[in-house]
């Protein structure tokens, strides 16, 4: 008999307590089912499985194959895609074995730019993938603050890149796969799109689905998807060999085999009917909060949201107020947030002058817009005094609101 670690799991219980009780609005964050939760606690975390389904390097494997095996047919159906690696731990892995597998060191990537809603794996120079590629940036327009398909061609020209990577991390609206491909086919180069963020509705139907037009696709399985954490890899069958052969053994060794587990729960829940529901809701949460937020004076990049995620530009609200300081304010609130840079911020990322706000996880918690009017007051209350008496005042608030839309009422270590 192990003696408990009551320390550790008084840790646990805290983590459950602040879910409960404070606002979720990172827009990369969810609160996953309790099946996903079961299966990502499962006896799997035990094994280890180098390889995949029917190839493995260590016996006892045939559970774990049906369970790689599950997922891969799950996602592969969700999504219409002809093959599909769900080993990756992360979507920085994901994103680094398609660049391993698919480009040589030095190779030409075009992606967009960190500051203006960019990934570090989309050429960060502080990342591997800017290290060991040569990637140059695209950006968006300065009029609309929507990615600017003329700059992206005209790079693609000069440049003749061997891959163009879309997607964000912090860009407000749909990002159409088509126009990406066309310009792909113009220059001779791959296609990459980076799905992180809007996998889940895509799933859902809300957004245009890229397999059709990439060569391949990546994502991570727990934000919008609302699945554990980790990463997916889909691509055309002609990529395959290559993809699996770089995420194993070229980049991980043993996958997660209980996080692969609960990521097939995860593609399953995301087949249902009710979650294109919860997609449809997301979006219409922060078409909700984002207008609410305007209503009340706040420049929102781009104007508005057309997917699950916006940015609060904060400059022509109060100059002195960085994205830092309003996110440390939110938080004694709390209200979870993250700052983040707006296009041509002048400060830097881990300052920034933005905010980005999401709905996944309030939406999962079965808010609504109305929910939405009143986050926008308790955000614009905090931002415009700061003081400790309105942030005592807001964070009752937050708990008497957090109370009745509970993710995990009752759960206990
Ligand atoms: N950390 C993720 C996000 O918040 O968007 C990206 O890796």
């Amino acid at each position: 008999m192990t003696v408990r670690d009551n320390e550790l799991f008084a840790i646990l219980d805290r983590e459950v307590e602040r879910q409960n009780t404070t606002l979720q609005l990172i827009a990369s964050e969810n609160f996953t089912s309790r099946e996903v939760l079961a299966a990502t606690g499962s006896v799997l975390t035990n094994k280890y499985s180098e390889g995949y389904p029917g190839k493995r390097y260590y016996g006892g494997n045939e559970v774990i194959d049906a369970a790689e095996d599950l997922a891969r047919e799950r996602v592969k159906a969700l999504f219409g895609a002809e093959h599909a690696n769900v080993q990756p731990h992360a979507g920085a892995q994901a994103n680094m074995a398609v660049y391993l597998g698919l480009l040589q060191p030095g190779d030409t990537v075009l992606g967009l730019r960190l500051d203006q809603g960019g990934h570090l794996t989309h050429g960060s120079p502080v990342n591997a993938s800017g290290i060991l590629y040569r990637f140059v940036s695209y950006g968006v327009t300065a009029s609309d603050e929507r990615i600017d398909f003329d700059q992206v061609r005209d790079l693609a020209r000069a440049e003749r890149p061997k891959m163009i990577v879309a997607g964000a991390t912090a860009y407000p609206r749909i990002i159409d796969p088509a126009p990406f491909r066309e310009i792909a086919d113009e220059v001779g180069a791959l296609f990459m799109f980076d799905a992180a963020h809007v996998a889940g509705l895509i799933a859902g139907g809300v957004h245009p689905n890229p397999v059709p037009y990439a060569d391949v696709v990546t994502f991570t399985t727990h934000k919008t998807l609302r699945g554990p954490r980790g990463g997916c890899i889909l691509s055309r069958a002609e990529h395959a060999e290559k993809i699996d052969k770089a995420v194993f053994p070229g980049m991980q060794g043993g996958p997660l085999d209980h996080v692969i587990a609960a990521k097939a729960v995860a593609f399953f829940e995301a087949a249902q009917p009710s979650f294109s529901d919860y997609a449809r809701q997301v979006v219409a949460n922060a078409s909700a909060l984002a207008s609410a937020l305007a209503g009340r004076g706040h420049r929102l990049v781009s104007g508005g949201t057309d997917n699950h995620l916006m940015l609060v530009d904060l400059r022509s609200f109060d100059a002195e107020l960085s994205g830092k300081k309003a996110r440390l304010a939110l938080d004694r609130a709390g209200i979870s947030l993250n700052e983040n840079t707006v296009p041509d911020d002048p400060r830097p990322p881990y300052i920034a002058s933005g905010l980005r706000i999401g709905t996944p996880a309030v939406t999962t918690a079965g808010m609504g817009e109305s929910e939405m009017e009143q986050i926008a007051e308790l955000i614009d209350r905090v931002l415009r005094h700061r003081d400790d008496a309105t942030i005592g005042a807001v964070r009752d608030e937050v708990a008497a609101l957090c109370s009745k839309f509970q993710p995990y009422p009752g759960l206990s270590y």
